[in-house]
């Protein structure tokens, strides 16, 4: 493990640094004029968002916004890249040999983006407590994840203004094993870079000690296709709203099921691909090639 932040650029790097350290930095993730969309897509929004309530875990001088892709188009490339997406297909989507009858199949699951939210922790903010983002789902440690987050710096991330603190490494620990402040370094990034970090990885976010830097980030978090997911993008994004999204982002909400059969809707009598209820795609025979 590096005491250290590592950076990558591909997914091959990225995989490999976050096998040993559970955390890495992907500089320049998104363009400047990426960064300026969301920027004025977001800055207004968090203006008008009021600061949290939850004093043990999400903060009072923090402020968060969720349904990212109904806000932004600017994140959509960063979410499709090949730096998160093939990463997260290593670490999440292994195939697994499946019998059916006397046939040996190999299926692979999909991937989803089961949360999103813009995360800004202003000046007075204490940090978060160290934890684990895949606590959600029970996941036993050491052992395989269940999700990645990518926390995509809009402001520049300092370790004055909050960034947030991560302990490279945990990933490897065991579920007994108390993580402490002192084992922790600062994810300190420019606007535009992200930090990809394992769903077993120790981190928090930072103590905002500045007097007037407000640190601003959106998070994505990958899951396993399968898998329940945190932000309920079913019920939080009406169907007109998911409409509006490009098809590739409509899919990794969740518009798309997951080999084998996970996720269908009845359409005439069959099992359908989720994408039947967007009205934009044929429904019939669809599940067979959902990861098509
Ligand atoms: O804001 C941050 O730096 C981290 C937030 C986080 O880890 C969380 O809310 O799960
Ligand atoms: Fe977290």
């Amino acid at each position: 493990m590096n005491a250290q932040l590592s950076d990558a650029s591909t997914a091959a790097e990225a995989i490999e640094i976050l096998e040993r350290d559970g955390i890495v930095r992907i500089p320049d993730v998104l363009t400047a004029e990426q960064l300026d969309t969301v920027s004025n897509d977001l800055f207004p929004l968090m203006r008008a968002t009021p600061d949290g309530t939850d004093e043990y875990f999400a903060g009072t001088k923090t402020r968060r916004l969720a349904r990212l892709f109904k806000h932004t188009r600017g994140l959509d490339a960063a979410a499709l890249s090949p730096v998160f997406q093939e990463t997260a297909q290593h670490f999440l989507c292994p195939p697994k040999g499946m019998w059916y009858g006397q046939d040996r199949v190999d299926e692979t699951p999909t991937l989803q983006i089961g949360a999103t939210q813009c995360i800004q922790i202003h000046p007075g903010q204490g940090r978060q407590p160290l934890h684990r983002d895949d606590s959600i789902f029970y996941t036993v440690h050491p052992g395989k994840t269940d999700a990645i987050g990518m926390m995509i710096a809009i402001s520049d991330f300092t370790e004055e203004n909050g960034a947030t603190r991560v302990i490279p490494g945990s990933h490897l620990w065991d579920d007994e094993r108390m993580p402490q402040v002192s084992e922790t370094i600062p994810a300190e990034m420019s606007a535009g870079s992200a930090v990809m970090w394992l769903g077993g990885t120790y981190h928090g976010g930072g103590q905002n000690v500045s007097t007037d830097s407000i640190r601003t980030g959106a998070i994505l978090g990958i899951f396993r296709g399968y898998l329940r997911q945190e932000e309920n993008h079913y019920l939080s994004l009406s169907l007109d709203e998911i409409k509006q999204i490009p098809q590739p982002i409509q899919e990794l909400l969740g518009y798309k099921a997951s080999n084998p059969y996970m996720g269908w809707v009845e359409y005439n009598g069959e099992m359908a691909d989720p994408r039947v209820v967007l009205g934009d795609v044929d429904g019939a025979g669809l599940l067979a090639g959902a990861n098509a």
